[in-house]
Order: C-alpha cells, then structure tokens, then sequence
C-alpha cells in the first residue's frame, strides 16, 4: 500500500518538474542536473560532428562541396536554436562534470548574443553555398568557426 503510495508520488513529481518545461530555471536535484547536462553535451557534440567535415574543407583537406556547407549549415541553424532552450536549467548548484562555466547563467544575455552570432553565421554559410560562392566559401566556413571560439573563450572551461 505505502509502496503504491510513493509511486504515485514520484510520478507526479516527475511530470510536473520536467526540464521540456521552460518556466523551469534551476533544476532540483543531481539527476536532473545529469540529465540537462547530457542534452546539453548532445547539441554541441552534434554540431562539432557537423563543423568537422567543414573544417577540412576550408584546409583544403576534402574538396569543396557546396551541397554539404549547406546540409551542415541548415544542421547548425538548427542545432545552434537549440542552445537557448538548453540552457534554461541552471545546473550550477551541482557539482556534475560540465565543461560550461558558471558565468553563462549569470551573462545569459552575452550568452545569448554569442548563440546567435553563431546561428547567423550558420545562416550565413547556407547563403553562400546555395549561390555556390567558391570564392567566399573559406570565409564563410571561417566565419562560423570563429564564433564557435567566441563562445568557447568566456563560457567553455579549458
Ligand atoms: C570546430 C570545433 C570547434 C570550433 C573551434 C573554432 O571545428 O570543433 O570547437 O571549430 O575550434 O575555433
């Protein structure tokens, strides 16, 4: 009976403190704190997947392909919305290992101005391979890349 009880219990409490909810800042334990954390990992793991082929394509290392500077790009648009939504939890009060400083959560707005810059320039990228631009193809491939480092200089741990 007591057992039932408690299942009762935990299940509404899951549903009501779950993390899809942007409301939500703050997660309430170390589990939650995991589990945002992981999504979060998920996002930037998928957009270093689709920086990787780009980043040999600006070296010169694989042929320029302007098919896959778009796919990539729209990818990284996409990804890159994401990192708003993602970032909602505040898992600072956890010690759960995140390579994400601190300080993202008390500049959320430079933060934010960054993400963007990253999601322009990933817009930027589909422009410039879809007018098949070979010319400008380095740039804009650069373009992104710097504001991945942008980011990574204030709000990445090194
Ligand atoms: C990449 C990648 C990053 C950025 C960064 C740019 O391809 O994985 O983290 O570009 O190196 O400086």
């Amino acid at each position: 009976m007591k057992k039932i009880g408690l299942g009762i219990c935990c299940a509404l409490a899951l549903s009501v403190s779950g993390m899809a909810n942007a409301d939500e800042h703050g997660v309430k334990s170390e589990k939650q704190a995991k589990t945002a954390i992981q999504f979060r990992k998920a996002v930037f793991q998928l957009i270093r997947s689709n920086m990787g082929p780009l980043g040999a394509m600006a070296k010169g290392n694989i042929p320029y392909d302007p098919l896959v500077m778009e796919k990539n790009g729209v990818r990284m648009e996409q990804l890159g919305l994401m990192i708003e939504d993602y970032f909602v939890p505040d898992t600072t009060a956890f010690a759960v290992p995140s390579d994400a400083e601190d300080s993202i959560w008390t500049n959320k707005a430079d933060f934010l101005a960054k993400s963007n810059d990253f999601i322009a320039a990933a817009k930027n990228l589909q422009e410039v391979a879809a007018a098949k631009d070979e010319a400008n193809y380095r740039k804009a491939i650069g373009g992104v890349g710097a504001t991945c480092k942008a980011c990574h200089d204030d709000y990445k741990k090194d």
